[in-house]
């Protein structure tokens, strides 16, 4: 029995330490991506802080159900209880404690929230992001260069990495929703108004983004790329969208703001905000 109980008590120590530090690191961000942007750190701090407050709280609620069920078990057959009614301090207490819990998530969620969605102005360059029924378009306004997307051929959205990227989202027809899922960031795309959120990716490399906001029937196919490349490789980038005649800001029909058609590209405009 003995050597039983401490194999078992080995088990979890034998999985931490064979776990190498990237899956133990993997393990700790809970489903979650590594972060590549600045941003995105604070995004991961929200989450693993509520897993350790939900885990808290797990710990708390299993702990009382086990003693209460060891400590208050039945000893014999003809053994009743001490009935008890009304606690009224108890009854306060597991009022005001679930309440103070709610009450600190949501402080630190609209805190960091607010620190997400504000614009600081700073940014090195601007994408002007088109959603629009079943792609996207992305608009390099300084850049002065466009890219489109279809269904079949998803676009690249290229950005410099280390630089403050400002994005503007618009969409013609429906509500999109703009999601890089390694940025761990999501904002919605909607008809007659101007969405911006700005975020400065850190690292290099090729991640996916797709539209989170069930648009019809080619909802599935609004996927698009993204490559986080050097200052220099962004550069070149958008020469080769000039030399292939994607020059300047596009504006068709079937993406202009709808109501608003100046507002594409041009949001510091009055009543574009
Ligand atoms: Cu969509």
């Amino acid at each position: 029995m003995g050597k039983i109980r401490a194999g078992l008590l080995l088990v979890p120590v034998f999985l931490i330490t064979a776990c190498s530090k990237a899956s133990q690191d993997e393990a700790l961000r809970i489903g979650f991506p590594e972060p590549v942007t600045q941003e995105g750190v604070l995004i991961l701090n929200l989450w693993q802080g509520t897993w350790i407050v939900a885990i808290g709280v797990a710990a708390l609620v299993l702990g009382l159900l086990f003693a209460a069920i060891i400590l208050y078990r039945r000893r014999s057959d003809s053994e009743v209880p001490k009935q008890t009614r009304y606690n009224i301090p108890l009854e306060i207490l597991y009022t005001v404690v679930p309440f103070v819990i709610v009450l600190g998530l949501f402080y630190f969620t609209a805190r960091d929230q607010s620190t997400l969605i504000k614009l600081s102005g700073e940014q090195k360059h601007t994408v002007s992001v088109v959603g629009f029924r079943w792609s996207w378009a992305f608009n390099y306004l300084e850049g002065g260069a466009y890219e489109i997307g279809t269904p079949a051929l998803p676009p690249t959205l290229y950005l410099p990495v280390d630089e403050k990227v400002k994005f503007e989202l618009t969409s013609p027809d429906v509500i999109h929703s703009f999601w890089i899922p390694a940025f761990l960031m999501k904002m919605d795309v909607v008809p007659g108004r101007l969405n911006a959120f700005e975020l400065t990716p850190t690292k290099t490399g090729e991640f996916v983004g797709k539209c989170a906001e069930l648009c019809g029937v080619d909802h599935s196919r609004m996927l698009f790329n993204v490559k986080v490349v050097s200052r220099s490789e962004f550069d070149q980038h958008i020469q080769d969208l000039k030399a292939a005649g994607q020059e300047g800001v596009l504006e068709t029909d079937r993406i202009a703001t709808k109501g608003n058609p100046d507002c594409l590209g041009n949001p510091e405009l009055a009543g574009c905000k």
